[in-house]
């Protein structure tokens, strides 16, 4: 341990002495221990791209702020880092350097590891894991074939983007405009067999729990709701003229039933099928239509499209008979692909409607007269009372619905239904880098899980990326092998998971993570849930709600007792350059590397938490990191001129006014950067209250220069205050705090030093300081005892010279004083 005698603050040498000692002693190493709080620290783990970029930095920086905050609360905290390390860009950079994905991923982790251990971020580096790893993916593996004993895996045909000219399955982001980003050929879609996880069970307990996320961002769970989406309907049959097939249809709005003048299908329905094969105009409606994938957010404002099959089907109620459609607007995939259309009523249909000379029909009223319709216009598609439907006329939507749901369901021609948006979960990926799906197919015995003893299948790693597609899939010593149940020669699934297989239960596998028998063991209920989980908003919905789904998989197989996985989250806001995203792209970024040997991981540290809060947008300042390090470099100037010897007591009755004002300042800055790292996780208003602290103690020192009787006490008092000053800043820049805890003479590191209880005695002023407004506007301010009388405050503010000026020629109309913070003059 050296005490720094030099003012000059040298980051690189006081980085290097407390990161020895944070290493040596293993400060960070966390051991479950029933005698104490836990507290689980987590930000979403990074993909091993080559290197940190300022978003990582930044999301990292958050949670290890909080980590050794939540430690000094005398919490057993962990905190752990891995890597999510499957994935396309390695398939990439391995074609384009000719390395094997699993060497680049590998050298990118040890490279991202330094940087991060350069950073001084408090984690448990024996936790460490990285999902390309058979150690992690064998567990999932294993889930895998658990929850396919359990039905809750399936495999069915689904949709996939083919080169044809690549002879491959591209992923989205490999389609550029419709074309194979490689090839330039069209991209096909296909159907081909693919491994779908039963998320659509868990749909409404997802939707119910997200009650319980109290610590979750509002903004985030209404996203979550919304993407569940949760409707209530009725499922109800047309018979169709010619056909024993009747079409069903669901609606969450039956009380416009009546109101229906047409039926429209999805152009892959069965009956668009049936229309094609004798028309081929349809036929070509049909085919043109499969090529184009909509996204669900363009189908409000795409043109709607359509054609006559020529059915007719026949109205529940009336019996009279409408057309049937195939239309672009409606989805195979939701409620049973085909709609009642109700142009008078929906936005959607009436444009249809419009468009091809369909009637419109009202059969709902305003409830309100305040409410216009005009039918001539667009569709009213507010909740009204019903009209031009015979028994049902006069009935609210409530009463309407009930009312004709049961009309239905006495006649057996429909019933309530509860539809949610959500689908199941198609986790197969026909790319290589990615974990392989445990199943082997066999003639005669189908899909057949791998058993546990032949557990992990193992992805090969020494392959080579000479010609486009997953290499696997064409090496026979991978895929052959014989079928687990009759023994007969049979074929392994060369698919591997989506990679948000392994970023759904990461968290847990950290608390157990050297366990070489099962997935998780009890360490898992000692530390889950996650107390504090942080990432970025893009992950608001996918990666979160797999997160939970698989949490709530992994309590029903026993593995943990809790519902969900993340008690409280944060979702950090984007880092900026000149007012726009950070990003390789548009070549505007800040290298970590550059800045920490340039200044120091500090400076960085302290910067990045400083310039915005957590939840927001930070701007990128060279002037703001510059000014980090000074104020830093100050600070480190007066730590080391302090004279740390011979502190004595600090004897509270007899303190002078300004001791009192400074042990004031201390202990109340004490109190409220607690609040601000732990209830609000404001850390830029934390550490502006710190920077007040110093100029306090600088204003101090100037004020008591002259060595008196006082000077031990002041001495003592200033000794106070550079601690709190070092125990407040140590979760930000704690290499700085640890090299100068020794300093002021503890023996002790700063990291095993509790957060101080707040002096009582030293947060009562008898000295206070209020502002004086006229007519509002600050003008002045005033120092007085904590008891001054209403009268006095009165006197002494018109007394100031400052005020003065503003009172001046006028006449006071009224003076109020709210105790404790102002006096406002009212002149006029
Ligand atoms: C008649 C109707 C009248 C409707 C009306 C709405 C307003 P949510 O709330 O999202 O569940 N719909 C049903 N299946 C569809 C499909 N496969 N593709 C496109 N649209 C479909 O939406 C349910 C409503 O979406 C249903 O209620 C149906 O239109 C439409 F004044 O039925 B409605
Ligand atoms: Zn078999």
């Amino acid at each position: 341990m050296s005490t720094p005698s030099e003012s000059q603050y040298q980051p690189q040498q006081v980085e290097a002495e407390a990161q020895q000692y944070w290493d040596s002693n293993e400060s960070f190493k966390a051991v479950e221990d029933s005698n104490k709080d836990k507290f689980y620290c987590l930000a979403m783990f990074p993909y091993p791209s080559g290197h940190l970029h300022m978003g990582h930095v930044r999301n990292y920086l958050i949670g290890d702020v909080i980590s050794r905050f939540q430690r000094m609360q005398g919490k057993n905290v962990l905190q752990p880092m891995g890597w999510d390390a499957f994935g396309l860009p390695a398939e990439n950079a391995a074609m384009q350097r000719k390395t094997a994905p699993a060497t680049w991923t590998w050298s990118n982790i040890d490279y991202m590891r330094a940087q991060l251990k350069q950073l001084g971020y408090a984690y448990d580096w024996s936790r460490e894991l990285a999902t390309c790893h058979p150690d992690y993916y064998r567990w999932e593996q294993w889930f895998f074939t658990r929850l396919f004993e359990k039905g809750l895996v399936y495999k069915k045909e689904a949709e996939v983007n083919w080169d044809p000219v690549d002879q491959t399955v591209l992923a989205n982001e490999q389609v550029v405009d419709g074309r194979g980003w490689r090839s330039g050929a069209l991209v096909e879609r296909r159907k081909i067999p693919q491994w779908f996880i039963r998320i659509t069970a868990y749909a409404q307990e997802l939707l119910d729990d997200l009650d319980k996320l109290d610590g979750w961002p509002e903004e985030v769970r209404t996203m979550q709701a919304n993407w569940i989406g949760r409707s209530e309907g009725v499922e109800l049959s047309f018979a169709v003229e010619g056909s024993d097939e009747a079409l069903s249809v669901y609606t969450t709005r039956p009380d416009t039933l009546m109101g229906v003048t047409y039926v429209a299908v999805a152009p892959q329905h069965p009956l668009a099928t049936q229309a094609a094969a004798s028309s081929s105009a349809i036929a070509d409606f049909v085919e043109q239509q499969s090529h184009i994938k909509v996204a669900e957010a363009d189908m409000a404002t795409m043109e709607k499209l359509g054609m006559d099959t020529g059915f007719k089907a026949v109205h529940p109620v009336t019996g009279d008979t409408v057309p049937v459609y195939v239309a672009n607007f409606v989805l195979m995939a939701y409620g049973s692909g085909a709609v009642m259309a109700v142009p008078g009523h929906d936005q959607r249909d009436y444009e249809f409607a419009r468009k091809y000379g369909l009637d419109i029909r009202q059969v709902v009223k305003p409830a309100s007269d305040d409410v216009s319709c005009d039918l001539d216009e667009k569709a009213f598609t507010d909740k009204g009372i019903l009209i031009n439907s015979g028994e049902f006329d006069g009935l609210n939507f409530e009463q309407a619905f009930a009312r004709i749901e049961a009309w239905l369901r006495e006649r057996g021609k429909g019933e309530k239904k509860i539809n949610y948006r959500l689908r199941d979960w198609g986790v197969s990926r026909q790319r290589y880098w990615g974990a392989p799906i445990p199943i082997i197919n066999c003639s005669s015995c189908g899909a057949v899980p791998v058993p546990e003893n032949d557990l992990p299948v193992i992805l090969p790693e020494d392959v080579s990326f000479t010609d486009s597609g997953s290499p696997i899939k064409k090496m026979p010593e991978f895929y052959q092998t014989t079928c687990p149940t009759c023994g007969a020669d049979a074929e392994r699934e060369t698919d591997t998971f989506d990679t948000f297989m392994e970023s759904s239960w990461y968290y847990a596998r950290y608390t157990s993570h050297d366990l070489k028998t099962g997935m998780l063991d009890q360490r898992a209920d000692y530390w889950l849930p996650v107390d504090q989980y942080i990432g970025g908003i893009e992950h608001a919905i996918l990666h979160l709600l797999y997160a939970r789904f698989f949490h709530k998989l992994m309590r029903d197989e026993g593995l943990i007792g809790s519902d969900e996985p993340f008690k409280r989250l944060l979702t950090q806001g984007m880092v900026l350059k000149d007012g726009t995203k950070m990003s390789k792209s548009k070549g505007n970024t800040v290298e970590p590397a550059t800045l920490i040997e340039q200044y120091g991981a500090d400076t960085v540290r302290l910067f990045t938490m400083f310039a915005a809060p957590p939840n927001q947008s930070l701007e990128w300042s060279d002037s703001g990191v510059e000014g980090s390090a000074r104020f830093l470099r100050k600070l480190w100037r007066t730590m080391t001129a302090h004279d740390a010897s011979g502190i004595v007591g600090i004897d509270a009755p007899s303190l002078s006014a300004e001791q009192k004002q400074l042990r004031f300042k201390t202990h109340s800055t004490l109190q409220k950067v607690a609040d601000d790292f732990g209830r609000r996780q404001t850390f830029n208003t934390a550490i502006a209250a710190v920077m007040e602290l110093v100029n306090t103690i600088h204003k101090f020192q100037d004020d008591t220069a002259t060595p008196d009787a006082a000077n031990a006490q002041d001495r003592s008092i200033v000794h106070e205050a550079l601690e709190v000053v070092l125990l407040t800043l140590s979760p930000i820049v704690p290499h700085f705090c640890h090299v100068l805890w020794h300093h002021l003479g503890h023996q002790q590191a700063i990291i095993d030093h509790p957060w101080p209880a707040a002096d009582k005695g030293a947060l009562e002023q008898d000295q206070i300081q209020l502002v004086i407004q006229v007519n509002g506007k600050l003008r002045g301010k005033l120092d007085v005892a904590k008891d001054t009388e209403q009268k006095t405050l009165e006197a002494l503010a018109l007394a100031d010279l400052n005020v003065q000026k503003f009172t001046e020629g006028k006449t006071v109309r009224k003076i109020i004083v709210v105790p404790g913070k102002l006096v406002n003059i009212v002149v006029s």
